[in-house]
């Protein structure tokens, strides 16, 4: 395959795309240019091979450069590039949504598509409402999400998501009623825990709190991730998931799990709700759906939810949401191949076998200079740093940059580096990225 350096671009040639989520300015006066992948590797422009420990942006779950995928996507493109879904259908679709519904969480067997993760958030939270108010309960519409949680960029989910860097801007165009438990992250009791930590299951008992303030009958939902994931990776204390569980069942109130990140193998089960055994009645997904090879996501509900809103004249629309590209065929060719493939290669459970040595491995940084603490779950990896002072997140940026020099992709939030390897990763690679990580940090000032 061709490894070819690219010719390089010009500072001008880099002025018009504005990045997303991304220093413009900094990045387009040092850009870190991606030409090719294949496996575990990336390559960049200059030809240099980097190792992805993070699964492009926790999504590439089986590895980059899949000849499966490719033909599906290939062969659906020349068969039928687009169909629409609304008033109509094509067979692709719902082998998808059937296939998708044999490997959830009990009881999820409903399915609605979507093209991201943000995309299937606002879904799940409209789906919520329309629930409810399907059932005689129309004043049930607030949300309670999460401080620190990340449920994408749509006014939907950014509002009942926590970073207060994707909020503050937003203020006061947020979508109202919504309030926010709080996170679970307390190095103070839970530093260096292995896999998930054993104190805070009380913190769910805040949601309690939060019903008496507003009033049951006032909440349609909560949302949690299972694993927050761009807050620099923030695992469930034992029994927090499940508190909330029994909190949202004591009062009618839907709980939806923000699988994104989590869904498709990456805790060691399909989803985490298997991992925790803890069933959500809406989960939102996306990423590893199609193995990012195309733009694809998807809501799954319990059968309750969708029958509750089959109702009214048949001919009646029952529910007025949907995106042109629901179900788009050249993407339900794309899952399907990248199911074919998580199923005969094992990986949806790969990461439990793996989660032994990978914990191992992150675990070794422990006592390394700056690190205070290290998290895991499944193949899910995070290092927190001490800030250096009054520069919050720098320290960590620098080691990611001179991981990349190194030839090792990891990802900064604040002053976390945080890990994700693809599924096919084998026990040596596991070893580069961490010995690679531990001499970055070692050199960093
Ligand atoms: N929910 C969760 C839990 C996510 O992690 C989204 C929703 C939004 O998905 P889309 O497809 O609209 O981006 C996400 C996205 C990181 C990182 O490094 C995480 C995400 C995106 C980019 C970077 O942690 N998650």
């Amino acid at each position: 395959m061709n490894a070819q350096p690219k010719p390089a671009l010009s500072p001008a040639e880099l002025d018009a795309f504005w990045m997303p989520f991304t220093a413009n300015r900094q990045f387009k006066a040092n850009p870190r240019l991606l030409a090719r992948a294949d496996g575990m590797r990336y390559w960049t422009v200059d030809g240099r091979e980097v190792l992805d420990a993070v699964s492009g942006l926790w999504c590439v779950n089986a590895g980059h450069g899949r000849r499966e995928i490719t033909d599906a996507v290939t062969q659906q493109l020349n068969t039928m590039e687009f169909a629409p879904t609304f008033q109509m259908g094509h067979p692709i679709a719902f082998e998808l949504a059937n296939r998708l519904a044999a490997i959830a969480p009990p009881g999820m067997d409903r399915v609605f598509f979507t093209n991201s993760g943000s995309e299937s958030v606002d879904t799940a939270l409209k789906i919520a409402i329309a629930y409810h108010r399907a059932r005689g309960a129309g004043q049930r519409t607030r949300f309670i999400g999460r401080e620190k949680g990340y449920h994408g960029v749509g006014f939907g989910g950014m509002s009942v998501g926590g970073m207060v860097h994707n909020r503050k801007i937003f203020g006061s165009s947020m979508v109202p009623g919504v309030d926010h438990l709080p996170h679970t992250l307390d190095l103070g009791h839970n530093a260096f825990s292995r896999g998930l930590p054993h104190w805070g299951a009380h913190f769910a008992n805040e949601l309690e709190r939060l019903i008496a303030l507003h009033d049951a009958s006032t909440i349609a939902a909560v949302i949690v991730e299972p694993i927050s994931g761009s807050a620099g990776v923030i695992l469930p204390p034992v029994g927090y998931l499940k508190r909330l569980r029994e909190i949202c069942d004591k009062h009618d109130i839907l709980l939806i799990f923000d699988e994104v990140i989590t869904g498709f193998g990456r805790t060691g089960k399909a989803f985490a709700a298997q991992s925790f055994d803890v069933t959500a009645d809406l989960m939102t997904t996306a990423k590893g759906l199609t193995n990012g090879a195309v733009p694809m996501g998807a809501v799954f509900a319990q059968r309750k939810i969708y029958d509750a809103l089959m109702q009214g004249p048949e001919g009646a629309i029952e529910l007025f949401h949907g995106y042109t590209y629901s179900a788009h065929p050249v993407a339900c060719a794309a899952a399907l191949a990248t199911l074919d493939i998580y199923t005969k290669e094992g990986l949806l459970t790969r990461a439990a076998t793996l989660a032994p040595k990978w914990e191992e491995a992150v675990h070794s940084l422990r006592g390394t200079k700056h690190v205070i603490d290290v998290r895991n779950y499944g193949l899910i990896g995070a290092v927190e740093l001490e800030p250096r002072a009054g520069k919050p997140g720098a320290r960590a940026f620098d080691v990611f940059l001179e991981c990349f020099e190194r030839g090792v992709m990891v990802r900064q939030t604040g002053d976390v580096i945080a890990m994700s390897p693809p599924l096919i990763i084998e026990e040596k690679q596991i070893t580069r990225i961490v010995e690679t990580l531990t001499g970055v940090i070692r050199d960093t000032d």
